[in-house]
């Protein structure tokens, strides 16, 4: 099979680099190693930057997005019962979306269906070849054939535990990483949003998150150990330890049901540079992991995308090789920024089990810094929108 580019990995990233590129004229195809249900069965993201709205609209998959997605002006951070709340709108002039990363993978699939996209699924055994020449391919193993997908470039958005970071040799590249001794227990439930707003809390218990789908369906976290499996946590026990680290206002308004899934994602902060070996680029979680507290891991897969479709837009199209080979530089400088809030946020809210009287009292003063000071609000807001 010959091809122009060849996608490793069939979630947000590699879907949207197919559409976007298809949309150029740029024919790709994308290999993914689960089934498509498994895929769309993965709960994840919930909030999208006015920059990754933008850029799904140019890629022609804004119209449910625009109908369904639920514009947030605000978010509320608050710890104890003390509560601030961030306007995003009055600090920064933009607002996040809250739309499921699940619909927005939905959405691509959809556009590559109607595109005639090639998409296969349940591809075994990816493996890349001669990354370093003219001619790069990739091998994989299809409904019981050995097959081969030569093109001019191969993308690796196979996520976090993916071959093609691998592919770039250890000597010629560097990796940061930190991982949090903690996790994050989701519960997704039919149910009413105790609140308009994200609600973002720090308390003595660790930290909880309430999220949203739409007016019937939340999503809400709790900071959990490691060691904790979701099946020993009933449901009884999760809307009891949320209602204990949220407001006192809103742990009375908390509207519980049965969970409808559950599931604990450890915390990484994690960064692979170069993003580029010869003809690989890496795009997404398979060269960079964010701890999920700043809702960046998403928008940053995206933010990816857009550089390298529109680096490889301009080498197809005019010859132009400066948008490649400054891909993996201008990725990074967004990565770093990602990094730094989503460690700053995730500091602020967390509980560490080695934490000192002094660690708790400086948290307490960054909260306090926030609360009562315009600027350090307009800091968060213009991260927490994508603006820096
Ligand atoms: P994905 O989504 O992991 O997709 C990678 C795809 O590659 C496939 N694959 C392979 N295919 C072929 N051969 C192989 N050998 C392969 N190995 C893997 C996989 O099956 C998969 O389909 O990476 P991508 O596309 O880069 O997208 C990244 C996002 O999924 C991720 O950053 C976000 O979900 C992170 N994240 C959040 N990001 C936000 O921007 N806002 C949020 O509110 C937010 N909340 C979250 C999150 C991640 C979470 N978890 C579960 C870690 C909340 C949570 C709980
Ligand atoms: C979610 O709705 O899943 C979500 C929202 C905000 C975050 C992380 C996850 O920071």
């Amino acid at each position: 099979m010959r091809t122009q580019v060849v996608i490793i990995g069939g979630g947000p990233s590699g879907l949207l680099l197919s559409q976007a590129l298809s949309r150029q004229g740029i024919e790709s195809v994308v290999l993914e190693r689960r089934s498509r249900a498994h895929v769309l069965g993965r709960i994840r993201a919930g909030v999208l930057e006015h920059g990754s709205c933008a850029l799904l609209r140019r890629a022609g998959v804004g119209a449910r997005l625009e109908r369904e997605g639920i514009r947030h002006d605000g978010t509320l951070i608050a710890r104890g019962d003390r509560a601030v709340r961030i306007d995003l709108r009055d600090l920064t002039g933009h607002s996040v979306t809250v739309y499921g990363q699940t619909e927005v993978t939905r959405d691509l699939y959809a556009a590559r269906d109607a595109a005639g996209g090639t998409v296969l699924h349940d591809v075994a055994d990816v493996a890349l070849h001669d990354l370093d020449g003219d001619a790069p391919s990739v091998t994989f193993r299809h409904e019981g054939r050995d097959r081969r997908a030569a093109g001019d470039f191969v993308v690796g958005c196979d996520g976090f535990h993916g071959p093609s970071r691998q592919a770039i040799p250890a000597a010629a590249r560097r990796e940061f990483e930190r991982v949090y001794p903690f996790g994050w227990l989701g519960v997704l439930s039919e149910t009413p949003p105790v609140d308009a707003e994200l609600i973002y809390a720090g308390s003595d218990r660790g930290f909880a998150l309430c999220s949203m789908r739409n007016a019937n369906l939340s999503r809400y976290y709790v900071q959990c150990d490691l060691s904790d499996r979701p099946e020993a946590w009933t449901d009884d026990a999760f809307w009891d330890e949320l209602r204990r680290r949220i407001p006192p206002a809103q742990a009375e308004a908390l509207v519980i049901g049965p969970s409808i899934e559950k599931s604990i994602a450890p915390l990484r902060s994690f960064v692979c540079e170069p993003m580029r070996r010869g003809r690989l680029f890496l795009c997404g979680d398979a060269a960079h992991i964010v701890p999920p507290t700043g809702a960046k891991g998403l928008n940053l897969a995206l933010s990816d995308v857009g550089l390298l479709q529109e680096a490889l837009g301009r080498h197809f199209s005019v010859g132009d090789k400066e948008g490649i080979d400054r891909y993996s530089e201008r990725a990074l400088a967004a990565v770093w920024k990602a990094q730094r809030f989503s460690w700053w946020f995730t500091r602020l809210l967390h509980r560490f089990a080695d934490e000192t009287g002094f660690d708790r009292r400086l948290r307490a003063a960054e909260f306090a810094a926030l609360c009562d000071g315009r600027a350090a609000r307009a800091a968060m807001a213009e991260s927490y929108v994508g603006l820096r």
